[in-house]
């Protein structure tokens, strides 16, 4: 089983580019990685896939898609290309481009608030969760430490503490959250949320190495970014072998982690090899 593709009609945009952005958005999903996280975390703790978890990974892959064409605008990242298509202020324009971004993240709370499989008490956790992990002590904050960060040379101490809160924060709960809606107690999500602090990261450290290792074709966004922008990121504090050898520590570290599961955290395990060993 798998989240739901997302569907921009049940949005309920009466504006027809607006509705037609976010289709455009929608319509390419990505590796939907964290959602795919958000369902292998319930299955591990619940022993299978619930309906609610197949909608926390929805809203979670809805936050995404909005963090990812907020990232690409001129005033950010400037990128013309996102899954390997124009990115949504080229095919479009900026204020459309923000405006997807901004109803989309809307509406992935609006999910979540609407979903009944749920009990209050549990959507109220989740949507704290996943709002805490999304906004100033998470990816917003994040996003904008690592923007106060070009054209600087960072050390790993620092460049751990911008992407827990950038890249990792998600990933991050996605995980929980797929753990909470399955009622996990304190030391399963204890292990989770460890596992999930080393995968994030290893998958940043990951995604600097891409970006000097693949073609833009490959990657379907703009290669050799992070040096052309100046970006503070692992490859340059520790080199290409250096920024692999890191990825794998920290990939190593995050498996430790999910030796307390057994053999039922075997898709966690495979999803995690998957997010750090790409394309090599
Ligand atoms: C603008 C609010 C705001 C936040 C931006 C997540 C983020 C913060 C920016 C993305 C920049 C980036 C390329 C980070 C590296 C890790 C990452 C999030 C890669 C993209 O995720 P994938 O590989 O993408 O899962 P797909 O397209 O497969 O969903």
């Amino acid at each position: 089983m798998s989240a739901k593709t997302p569907d921009a009609a049940a949005l309920r945009c009466a504006d027809p580019k607006l509705a037609e952005a976010t289709a455009y958005v929608l319509s390419n999903p990505g590796k939907q990685l964290r959602s795919r996280l958000t369902l292998e975390s319930c299955e591990l703790i619940a022993g299978e896939t619930l309906p609610t978890a197949i909608c926390i990974g929805t809203a979670i892959e809805w936050l995404h898609a909005y963090s990812l064409v907020h990232d690409d605008l001129p005033a950010m990242d400037d990128d013309p290309m996102r899954r390997g298509k124009p990115t949504v202020h080229v095919a479009y324009d900026e204020a459309t481009a923000i405006l997807v971004g901004d109803g989309l993240q809307a509406a992935a709370f609006n999910l979540i608030a609407g979903e009944e499989t749920l009990t209050a008490e549990t959507k109220v956790d989740i949507i704290a969760l996943i709002s805490e992990a999304i906004g100033f002590g998470g990816m917003v904050g994040g996003q904008a430490l690592d923007m106060a960060a070009e054209h600087q040379t960072l050390g790993v101490e620092q460049l751990r503490e911008i992407h827990l809160q950038k890249t990792g924060a998600l990933i991050k709960a996605a995980i929980l959250a797929g753990a909470r809606c399955a009622n996990a107690d304190k030391e399963a999500i204890h292990r989770l949320g460890e596992f999930a602090d080393h995968i994030g990261l290893a998958f940043q450290v990951a995604d600097d190495v891409l970006d000097v290792t693949q073609t833009t074709e490959a990657l379907g966004k703009t290669a050799g970014k992070d040096q052309s922008a100046e970006k503070s990121t692992y490859v340059k504090c520790l080199g290409l072998a250096g920024a692999r050898e890191e990825a794998e520590r920290l990939l190593r570290h995050g498996l430790s982690c999910l030796d307390y599961f057994g053999d039922a955290a075997d898709p966690l395990r495979a999803t995690a090899n998957a997010m750090v060993i790409r394309g090599r």
